[in-house]
């Protein structure tokens, strides 16, 4: 399958067998921790047996609210996901937390520890985090990050937070993915503001100024608030917080907004969200396909395409629409 090469950059390994899956799933529903992170191993690597998963997973789809936190590197965004996890803990929500190509780690909210008694992550049963490298995919989030999101959905995690680094393609995808889109700045990262009135900006459900302890936080916000009222296009204008992820300072704030928007968008009901995520695998998985055809083409009918073009027989783009149906 050419998602799985795409995906990992390596060959499908074997896993579980195809037999074990119904009892595995049994176990992840139950919200068993081996069995969560078996299952999600086994999505991950697109193991022979993980379609066979996802189709045991999905009648028990649809509980989870995805809430995308993406932003430049640094702004903060593992510090603000610990904070929101230790918050959503004391409010005996289960977690989990998938992490992208993260550079700093996420502990599983032992940063509010004084005001929230947490142990790490790897002591309690209800949150589960778990890292994930892009590297290997080309552009955008892997779509390894969307199974995963099935195994915690069925695992019965209440929220799931999913951390990316906003650049270029990942900014899309996060759209595309999660159900809330927390966009994550700070001062002090220069240039990061143009990009956002461009990219990031759209995307955004809430915008957070973080590090709000440090100088030029208050500037950064008005930079954000006055990007945002030029915005283009119609819709709810996201709210501009400001938050201090390393004190907890703002956190109950973002933790009202992400509530106000998970509402809203929990009426649209579960299926219109998985439904959105369906889309975006089809499309990624059609990408895979196009670039599958162009490279079984080289040296063949992409160069017999391409003597017609020069010929002047064919338009590049009839060339194209050739290459795929033929
Ligand atoms: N002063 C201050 N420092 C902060 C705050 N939040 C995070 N930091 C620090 O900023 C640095 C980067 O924080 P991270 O949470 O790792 O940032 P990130 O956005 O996850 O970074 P990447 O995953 O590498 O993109 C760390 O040293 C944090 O301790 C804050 O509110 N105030
Ligand atoms: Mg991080």
């Amino acid at each position: 399958m050419s998602s799985s090469r795409t995906d990992t950059g390596r060959a499908p390994r074997g896993g579980i067998d195809r037999a074990e899956i119904p009892a595995l799933v049994a176990r992840v529903c139950a919200g068993e921790r081996r069995a969560v992170a078996a299952a999600v191993t086994e999505l991950e690597r697109m193991s022979d047996a993980a379609p066979d998963l996802l189709k045991a997973l999905h009648p028990h789809l649809g509980h989870a609210l995805v809430i995308g936190f993406t932003g430049p590197p640094g702004a903060g965004k593992s510090t603000l996901v610990n904070a929101v996890i230790s918050h959503a803990r004391g409010e005996g929500r289960r977690v989990g937390v998938i992490a992208v190509d993260p550079s700093s780690p996420i502990s599983g909210g032992a940063i509010l520890g004084d005001r929230i008694r947490m142990t790490s992550a790897l002591d309690d049963d209800d949150v589960f985090v778990r890292s994930l490298a892009s590297r290997g995919y080309l552009g955008g989030l892997s779509p390894a990050a969307v199974r995963i999101i099935d195994a915690f959905d069925a695992a019965g995690f209440d929220l799931i937070l999913l951390e990316t680094v906003g650049t270029g393609q990942n900014e899309i995808d996060v759209a595309e993915v999660a159900d809330v889109r927390v966009v994550i700045s700070a001062p002090g990262l220069g240039d990061d503001i143009q990009a956002m009135k461009s990219g990031l900006l759209e995307i955004a459900d809430i915008l957070v100024v973080n590090k709000g302890d440090r100088p030029g936080s208050e500037q950064t916000l008005q930079q954000l608030a006055g990007a945002l009222s030029i915005r283009a296009g119609i819709g709810i204008k996201p709210p501009v917080l400001k938050t201090t992820a390393t004190s907890g300072q703002g956190v109950p704030e973002l933790m009202q907004a992400m509530a106000t928007v998970g509402d809203r968008v929990a009426a649209l009901g579960s299926e219109a969200r998985r439904r959105r995520r369906a889309r975006y695998l089809i499309a990624r998985a059609a990408a895979d396909l196009v670039a599958d055809r162009i490279k079984a083409g080289q040296g063949g009918a992409l160069d017999k395409l391409a003597d017609a073009v020069l010929a002047g027989d064919l338009a590049p783009s009839a060339a194209a629409a050739k290459l795929l149906k033929d």
